[in-house]
């Protein structure tokens, strides 16, 4: 068998590259490990930047996001019992919009699925061969039998956890990385949200956040111990948990009720700088991780994707490879910037265990000025609504 393309992952970022590729005439298939039911299931990013949604919309895929995804002009960090508003219209001259991950990932399934899309769900050990050369292919098994799949290039899509990364020998690879000493503890619930926009939340107990996916259903977020165990989290341990670390105004007015998913994640920054091996290119958590507290993960995917499509089109309508050569540089030169901001919102708003008296207070000097300075507040929306691609 042969495709041009062959995406190895059909999370958010191989979906909507094999969309775009499509929609550009070139022939792809995405390898999928896991049911569509499963990566349907997973509840992960909430927040879309304006180029993400750009781009989703350049894709064919933006209508739903348009009618059902929420607006917002601002959010707000609450510290000693007050809510501190930031105003990302006025400072930065854009909105973000607050859609669920899993509903961008179904509007893609569902167009890829009407434009007759090959999505390949289910299938094992996927082994990328022959990437310095001219001519790769990719191996994997499906409902028992094995198969072998050639290809002009082959894309890395599959997460933090995939093999794409792994099949760039060792020593080629320039990676870097942080582990923070810390998790967050997510709940879905089918509650009215805490407030109209999402509340980031700091506190001697920890961070908290207020996040929602819709009107009547909202997602929250605690910091916990990086070994916590879920189990041990009763769903009345995790709202006097979060109610303490809100503003009492907030906490006394929240609907809370009965958890409809509750999981942990562990916080890190990771960049991979090798985004290229031959005619292997990754995208996407399969390249970087970064700690979800800038809501940076899934649009730092987008703008990968708007970088790797550019290129593969050029290549495939031009025979231009010159894009392809500078998809790395391209690419990386956002993520750093990224990295950077979710790095330093992270630090800034959750506790450390070592954190001694006067590193306390320059945390605290630190916030005031940031809700007092409109330079310091600018720089947080620009980042926030996302940086240029
Ligand atoms: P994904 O979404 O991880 O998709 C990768 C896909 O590849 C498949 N796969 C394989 N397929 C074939 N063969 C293999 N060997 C494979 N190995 C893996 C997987 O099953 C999966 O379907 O990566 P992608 O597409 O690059 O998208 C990135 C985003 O998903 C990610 O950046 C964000 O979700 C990060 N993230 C969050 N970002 C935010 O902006 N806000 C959040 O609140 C937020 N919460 C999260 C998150 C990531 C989490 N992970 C990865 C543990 C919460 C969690 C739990
Ligand atoms: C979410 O809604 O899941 C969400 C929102 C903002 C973040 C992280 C997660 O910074």
């Amino acid at each position: 068998m042969k495709t041009s393309v062959v995406i190895i992952g059909g999370g958010p970022s191989g979906l909507l590259l094999s969309q775009l590729l499509h929609l550009a005439g070139v022939e792809s298939v995405v390898l999928e490990r896991r049911t569509r039911d499963y990566v349907l299931s997973r509840i992960r990013a909430g927040v879309l930047e304006r180029g993400t949604q750009d781009l989703l919309d350049r894709a064919e895929v933006g209508a739903r996001m348009h009618g059902e995804g929420l607006v917002h002009d601002g959010f707000n960090l609450s510290f000693g019992d007050a809510l501190h508003r930031i105003d990302l219209a006025e400072l930065a001259d854009r909105a973000v919009m607050v859609y669920g991950q899993t509903e961008v990932t179904k509007d893609l399934y569902d167009a890829r699925d009407r434009m007759g899309g090959t999505i390949l769900h289910a299938v094992e050990d996927v082994t990328p061969y022959a990437m310095t050369t001219s001519s790769p292919f990719v191996t994997y098994r499906s409902a028992g039998a094995e198969h072998r799949l050639n290809c002009d290039f082959i894309i890395g899509c599959d997460g933090f956890h995939g093999v794409s990364r792994q099949s760039i020998p060792a020593e080629q690879r320039r990676e870097f990385s942080r582990a923070y000493p810390f998790g967050w503890l997510g709940v879905l619930s089918e509650t009215k949200p805490a407030a109209e926009e999402l509340i980031y939340a700091v506190h001697e107990d920890g961070f908290a956040l207020c996040s929602m996916r819709n009107a009547a259903l909202s997602r929250y977020y605690i910091q916990c111990a990086a070994d916590e165990d879920v189990a041990a989290w009763s769903d009345d341990r995790f709202w006097s948990a979060l109610k303490r670390r809100l503003p009492r105004e907030v906490a006394e007015a929240m609907e809370t009720g009965p958890s409809v998913k509750k999981s942990i994640a562990p916080l890190r920054s990771y960049v991979c700088e090798t985004m290229r091996y031959g005619r292997l290119l990754l995208a996407g958590d399969a390249a970087h991780i970064v700690p979800p507290t800038g809501a940076k993960g899934l649009n730092l995917a987008a703008s990968d994707i708007h970088y790797l499509s550019e290129a593969l089109i050029a290549w495939y309508r031009d025979r231009r490879a010159d894009l392809i050569d500078g998809y790395e540089a391209r690419a990386l030169a956002r993520v750093w910037k990224c990295e950077r901001f979710s790095w330093w919102m992270t630090s800034l708003l959750h506790q450390f265990p070592d954190t001694s008296p006067f590193d306390a207070r320059m945390r605290q000097a630190e916030l005031d000025y940031l809700v007092s300075s409109r330079a310091a507040m600018t720089a947080l929306a620009e980042n926030y609504v996302g940086l240029p691609y």
